[in-house]
């Protein structure tokens, strides 16, 4: 299913790389040759995000005739996602997908994408990505020496637990829950009457394993493919928070090539986007099969508000410092 989708993108952007390639050949002006770069994936190579950043690397390759060329790292070969950050800071990795939550940390307006229950769904967060509103919060990224090229879908982060279902937010009471580094989701899990640890994303199998913590927050497929439903084996959907994915690239990597190339880098990682959305959908629906055929315990919520209301406070607090995002996300609304 997943090489199906793969290859009806890879058609689509052909019929566009043989207009692109003339252009881009006219390059110019002080730019390198040639550019060789590392990009850093914390995901197996066959999550979406890992294939998109294939793709995307691909795609590069072509259409710049070999004039750029990226290596995909996945299973974060270069380092745990915060280390990436700071690495690409000190410039010894140009390319990184990451999480919006952890980029908090370095661009403190990011952290805004922690507010939980932000967004309405899916359409209404993806409205807004893709407006004004999501290309202000990639400019952002220029405070940290990067450029935000593309987002990726993450879907909804929800609670996993071992132990007692959670139904209702007094069920977190005296349970550690762990949480991304950089992010307020901390924050989120007190309100809702749990404790919250910061730790790496590859240290959470463990955590739980040892009884360190006691569950995690994330969406399916991440809860599925890092397996940690082995250990923690309820799952409750209270998506409290959609936070995307972003891809981006050094600014001191991006001033290595001509105008043109820099235009085409922007083009190919935002058609990249379409390509992981699409494998996502897929892979939601696989990693919620797998979770039943495991046997995992999946607590619908019919009704949220408990979860909402815990956290009406923090997000008011939250939505007074960060206006400015928080009008964009309500008029992405209005755009439904
Ligand atoms: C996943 C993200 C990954 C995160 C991880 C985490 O794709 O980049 O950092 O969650 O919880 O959903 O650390």
């Amino acid at each position: 299913m997943r090489s199906a989708a793969l290859r009806r993108m890879t058609t689509v952007a052909l019929a566009a790389t043989l207009g692109l390639g003339l252009a881009a050949c006219g390059g110019g002006g002080g730019a390198q040759e040639s550019v060789s770069w590392r990009l850093a994936e914390t995901h197996p190579g066959d999550y979406p995000t890992t294939q998109a950043d294939k793709w995307f690397a691909e795609e590069l390759s072509k259409r710049s005739d070999g004039r750029i060329t990226v290596e995909v790292y996945p299973d974060a070969q270069l380092g745990e996602e915060r280390d990436v950050l700071e690495q690409m800071q000190l410039g010894s990795v140009e390319l990184n997908r990451t999480n919006a939550n952890l980029v908090g940390e370095f661009v403190p307006s990011w952290k805004a994408y922690g507010i939980p229950y932000a967004f309405e769904g899916e359409e209404h967060f993806w409205n807004f990505l893709q407006g004004e509103g999501g290309q202000a919060k990639l400019d952002e990224l220029s405070e940290m020496g990067a450029v935000g090229l593309a987002y990726y879908d993450s879907g909804a982060r929800s609670l996993y637990t071992n132990g007692k279902p959670i139904e209702k937010p007094d069920d977190l009471a005296g349970r550690n829950i762990r949480v991304q580094p950089g992010s307020i989701t901390a924050e989120v899990v007190e309100e809702f009457g749990g404790s919250a640890t910061t730790m790496d994303f590859g240290e959470v199998y463990s955590g739980i394993e040892t009884g360190v913590i006691d569950g995690a927050e994330n969406n399916l497929p991440s809860y599925v493919s890092t397996r940690h439903y082995e250990v923690a084996d309820n799952l409750t959907l209270n998506e409290h928070q959609r936070v995307p994915e972003v891809l981006m690239i050094s600014q001191s990597a991006m001033d290595q090539l001509s105008e043109q190339d820099q235009q085409l880098v922007r083009e190919v990682a935002k058609e990249s986007t379409e390509v992981q959305r699409e494998l996502w959908q897929e892979e939601v629906a696989e990693s919620r099969k797998t979770l039943e055929d495991a046997g995992v315990t999946i607590t619908e919520l019919d009704d949220k508000k408990p979860f909402e209301d815990a956290v009406a406070g923090l997000k008011e607090r939250y939505a007074g410092q960060y206006g400015e995002f928080m009008d964009a996300v309500e008029a992405a609304k209005k755009q439904q």
